[in-house]
């Protein structure tokens, strides 16, 4: 992607300061974000912040001044946060979408959106398709089946180039933002430690990580296919349990950590993979991250 005038909501937390590093160089990048987990020091100096919360209206309008692309990243991201606040929840991921969609209608740019597999629930089979029922299982995933839905109606009744983008567990350098990270960052600490790892349940349930770099490269296909108004998984179409993860992790770290196993998570998923078939065939995403190889890299770089 080159020569955009490109808005990043949650430019300074972990999908969006990724995403804002690799646009920086060829485009003019206006990063908007609260700072409520994301890090100022994360943004780079030549791009403009402004630094304002996504229900702010008037910022956002702002920031979406000349802008032709947004990558709207910014959210509450933990599902815990919004079974113990859904209202507040709500307000930043629907409320706070709903700015941004409606700022993008009056530009007129195009909108390429996180949405997230939390909208499946717990899927009756896997690898989960697009079209899969939609069951959330928590407020965050209603919120996102919601933006997901207002993406494509957005698309159908104004035109809108709305590109919803369902990400399954996304993994990186840089993940850890205020008191929530997900499972490999916190096995990751634990066995540099030699701490216990810490399985929940039996640890046979199973995630598709896909890494952020990937989920960058999906977001620029987005930003240019011609197939808006619907959405695609953005995973690897595979998947490992949480107690090979741990092992791989283990492994890696070359850690004496003990695997012990904690009570099961209250509502966790069981199983979960990405069926890739329709962003292959339309966007023409590949993941080409093996986690493995992920891993290895975020243990050198610390
Ligand atoms: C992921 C997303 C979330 C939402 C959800 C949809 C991340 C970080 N979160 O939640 O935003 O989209 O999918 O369903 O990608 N675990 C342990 N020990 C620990 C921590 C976690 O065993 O100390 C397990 C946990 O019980 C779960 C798995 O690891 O089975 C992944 O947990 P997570 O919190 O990283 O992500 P998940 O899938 O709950």
């Amino acid at each position: 992607l080159s020569n955009h005038h490109i808005l990043v909501t949650g430019g300074a937390g972990f999908i969006g300061s990724h995403l804002t590093d690799h646009l920086i160089p060829d485009n003019d990048v206006v990063v908007l974000d609260d700072f409520s987990s994301g890090d100022r020091s994360k943004v780079p100096d030549d791009a403009t912040i402004v630094d304002a919360d996504i229900r702010d209206t008037e910022a956002v309008s702002r920031a979406l001044e000349d802008v032709d692309t947004v990558f709207h990243q910014a959210a509450l991201v933990s599902v815990a946060a919004s079974i113990d606040a859904p209202t507040r929840s709500h307000a930043i991921n629907v409320d706070g979408t709903l700015a941004v969609l409606e700022g993008a209608r009056e530009v007129d740019a195009r909108v390429v959106l996180a949405s997230s597999a939390a909208i499946y629930g717990h899927p009756e089979t896997v690898p989960v398709p697009e079209s899969a029922p939609k069951t959330p299982a928590s407020p965050y995933g209603l919120e996102k089946l919601t933006i997901d839905h207002y993406a494509r109606l957005y698309h159908e009744r104004y035109g809108l180039e709305a590109v919803p983008l369902r990400y399954f567990n996304v993994y990186g350098p840089g993940q850890r933002g205020g008191d929530y990270s997900g499972v490999i960052d916190i096995f990751l600490e634990q066995a540099r430690a030699d701490a216990p790892i810490t399985v929940h349940g039996d640890g046979s349930q199973t995630r598709d990580f896909v890494h952020v770099e990937d989920v960058v490269r999906a977001n620029v296909l987005a930003a240019t296919t011609d197939a808006v108004g619907r959405a695609y998984n953005v995973g690897t179409g595979s998947s490992v349990t949480v107690v090979e993860l741990a092992e791989l992790i283990r492994d890696a770290t070359d850690s004496s950590s003990e695997i012990v196993h904690t009570g099961a998570r209250d509502g966790d998923i069981d199983q979960s993979r990405a069926d890739l078939s329709r962003s292959r065939n339309t966007l023409g995403y590949e993941p080409t991250v093996a986690l493995r190889d992920g891993i290895a890299d975020l243990v050198a770089h610390r």
